[in-house]
Parts: structure tokens; sequence; C-alpha cells
């Protein structure tokens, strides 16, 4: 069997440079995979632990995952759906928007959605009448798409299947990846796979979480299984030349506590003063140097310090305590501080498919939304802190009852 094969495997050199020189600087600990929802009845069997090791390549500066969980393991039945959220809705409509707007696209052009999910993006396409395609390697929201019209491949994107996509389809005038790339393995046969089927006036745009933003809030629970890349732009731009591919602009983007939205062409076109602005700030903020990840994970034990003080202090005054948004990032806070069912009473959470669950790991029951205002407890542990605004402004009445909501990053704070 070989490596990529197996359900785990460690990573022997850089997965864009192939340098050995790497650093491991931060270790979260066993963790199970943090989409992994258990099943009321699944809950006494023994769940499976995955390494959580962090690394710098001291050559290139990618940050990556020492370990790699095969992608089946983790996106074959999937249920993170971010079409339930209005921020991500207008989001994708956006986005939508500005990608015709810049490739100029026409009536019938192709665009293609990597890791497409239940179709969200692509539907924003067909209101330019565009032919769209989605790919994602998740069976039950490949499904669900083609069941509402938005034809999906369901799989993962390799260089394989972009040539039969080529072959059947034509070019695309549009590739999109949102938060896609951080979760491929081997970026060298994806970007091969995006050179042969993007047009030569096409445009390849990916968002995905900016390492300086991770750095700087200490989003140490965007750090998990499914993301094997933490990406800055000083060790994209040298992989995308690798590939002959270009880095045209980038934007920062508020998304996910703070993301970059990349485009890219097969011309080598000059790259934007923002390019070179990011590139810039790289430098200054110590993006290639040691130091900067051994620092971070100092301030990694203090948020964990701080957070388990404060639950336990509010415990100890018989204060009820719930967990709002059962994300991936909310379950690395929850196994990396040991926080269960002891503490936190239950999350609720607007995903269908994660009610009545149970989180991976520390095993908290997950309820609807409603059951906030129905329990209305003291406290709050925001775990989807990246849509602190809307979930806020949506549980007003929460507020005005009395009940306080614990944002735990970037700095401690209750509201
Ligand atoms: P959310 C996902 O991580 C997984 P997660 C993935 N690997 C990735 O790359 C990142 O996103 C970027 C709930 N919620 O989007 C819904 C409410 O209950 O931060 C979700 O379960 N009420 C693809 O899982 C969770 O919170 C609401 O009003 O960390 C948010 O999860 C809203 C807005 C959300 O992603």
């Amino acid at each position: 069997m070989s490596a990529s094969q197996k359900e785990v495997f460690q990573l022997e050199v850089c997965r864009a440079c192939d340098s050995d020189n790497l650093l491991l600087f931060l270790q979260l600990g066993p963790t199970p995979v943090p989409n992994g929802f258990l099943k009321a009845h699944h809950r006494h069997r023994a769940e499976k632990f995955y390494p959580l090791d962090v690394c710098f390549c001291k050559d290139c500066g990618l940050v990556q995952l020492a370990h790699v969980v095969s992608p089946k393991v983790m996106f074959k039945n999937y249920v993170y759906i971010p079409s339930t959220s209005e921020t991500m809705r207008t989001h994708f409509a956006d986005l939508a928007k500005q990608a015709v707007k810049k490739t100029g696209a026409k009536e019938g052009d192709l665009v293609l959605d990597i890791g497409s999910n239940d179709g969200t993006l692509l539907k924003s396409f067909s209101s330019f009448k565009m032919k769209i395609l989605g790919v994602d390697p998740a069976e039950n929201l490949a499904k669900k798409a083609n069941q509402e019209g938005v034809k999906t491949v369901c799989g993962l994107f390799t260089l394989d299947l972009a040539k039969k996509i080529r072959k059947d389809e034509g070019e695309a005038r549009i590739i999109t990846g949102t938060n896609v790339v951080a979760h491929v393995h081997d970026l060298n046969d994806f970007l091969e796979g995006i050179k042969v089927l993007l047009s030569d006036e096409g445009l390849f745009i990916c968002e995905f979480p900016y390492l300086i933003d991770l750095i700087e809030k200490i989003e140490f629970d965007t750090i998990y299984q499914e993301h094997l890349s933490y990406f800055s732009i000083t060790p994209l731009e040298k992989l995308l030349k690798k590939h002959k591919l270009f880095l045209l602009d980038v934007q920062r983007i508020p998304v996910h506590g703070g993301s970059v939205r990349v485009f890219v062409g097969r011309k080598p076109l000059k790259s934007s003063k923002q390019v070179k602005k990011l590139l810039q700030l790289e430098r200054k903020k110590g993006i290639l140097k040691p130091e900067t990840y051994l620092k971070f994970r100092r301030k990694v034990d203090k948020v964990r310090h701080e957070l388990v003080q404060l639950l336990w202090s509010l415990r100890l005054k018989k204060k009820q305590i719930v967990g709002y948004g059962a994300s991936a990032k909310g379950n690395i806070i929850l196994n990396y501080c040991r926080i269960g069912p002891e503490t936190l009473d239950c999350i609720v959470d607007s995903i269908p498919y994660k009610q009545g669950k149970f989180t991976p790991g520390m095993h908290i029951p997950i309820f609807p939304e409603e059951k906030l205002l129905k329990d209305q407890p003291d406290y709050t542990l925001l775990l989807a802190w990246n849509f602190a605004d809307e979930i806020i402004k949506k549980q007003s009445e929460y507020r005005k009852r009395g009940g306080k909501f614990i944002l735990a990053l970037p700095k401690l704070t209750i509201v």
C-alpha cells in the first residue's frame, strides 16, 4: 500500500517545495477529525484520534500539517454546509459577480467549482447563464446538488479528472475553489489539473484562510486534519510559478477570521500592487522566520489557560454554560482544552446534519438554535466566532434577557 492510500501517513518533505527542512512548532495533541460527529448509539465505540502536529518549511515558508489523514475518512459524508449562513450566501453571490466581471465571462462559458459542497456558489453563476459544473468528494452533498439541478461530479479534483472534464465539457473560463486548496495534499497534481482546464483568458479564483490573520488573531482552532496547508502569499507564488501559473491579484477578505481571495491566470501578466504589498507585509511580519511560530505557540498555551480558568470559575458559581456553533474549529478548541459536557451542557447549531448528534472527542450533544432562548443559559461560548456579528444580532433577545456571549479568541472577552 502506498503512503497516500493509508488512512494516515506522515509527511516526509514539504508538500510545496519538497524540502525536508521542516520545523515542528506546535502539537495540539491526538484529536478526532473535527467533522466526525457521532450518532447517540455510536458514542461508546472507540473513536479514532489522529496527530495534530504543525510544521514550518524553512525553505519556502509553507506552514503545514505533519500528518495526512485520508480524504475518504473526512469528506465521504460531509456535514459542513456554508449555505445555512446569511453571511456566506451573500459572500458567494458577491464572488460570482466579481468573477464574471474580472473574466468577462459570457453566457454558455464553463464555470467549475472545486469543493462545490451543496452547489450554493454555482447557483449564483446560473443567473449569468453560465454552464456550471461542481466537483466534490462528499457523496451526500453531490447527490443533493445534482437533485437540485447543479451538475456535480462526486470525487476529488485531480489532473486525471481535469483531463476528463476538458474532454467532456471543454475549457473553463472560471474555476473557483473556496476553502479547498488548504485541503489538498498533492498540490502539484492539483495545479497541473488547473492548468489543463483553465482557458488562456480564464481565472482560477480561490480563497483560503490567510496565515497572517491566523497568527495575529491566534486562530489555532482553524488548524485541523482537513487543513493540510496554511498559506501565505510567499510560498504560494513560488508554487504557482513552478507550474507556469501566475498570481495576478489578491484581496484580503473578512470571512473565516480573515482570508485571501487570489486570482490566478495562465498568462504571465504583471501582478497587481496588492500582491507586492502583501509580499512586503509578510516579510515585515516575519513569516519566513522560525521565531514567529515559536512565539505563536506560547500564545496558544495562554488562550487555553485563560479560557479553561474562566469556564471553571463560572461552573463553580453554578452558572449554566452552552456552546454556539458546532463548528470544526469549535471541536478543536474543545478537544485541545478538554472541555466536555461537564462544562458545556450542549451546543446549539443551525445545520440539520449536526443536530441530534454528539461532538467528536468530547461528546457534547447538539441541538437546534431555538434551544438557546428556551433554556436561557447564563453564558454561551461562541465556538463559531467568525460569525459573531450574525449570531449576536440573531440572538439579541437572549442578550436582552441577560444572557452573555464568551469569545475566546483573539482575546478572552464577554459580551
Ligand atoms: P464554520 C469549515 O469549518 C470546514 P467550520 C472547512 N474545512 C473549512 O475550510 C472552513 O469551514 C473554512 C453554525 N452556525 O462555517 C453552522 C449557527 O449555528 O465557521 C456551523 O456548524 N448559526 C470546509 O466548521 C458553524 O456554526 C449561525 O447563525 O469551523 C460554523 O462553522 C451561523 C452563521 C452558523 O466552519
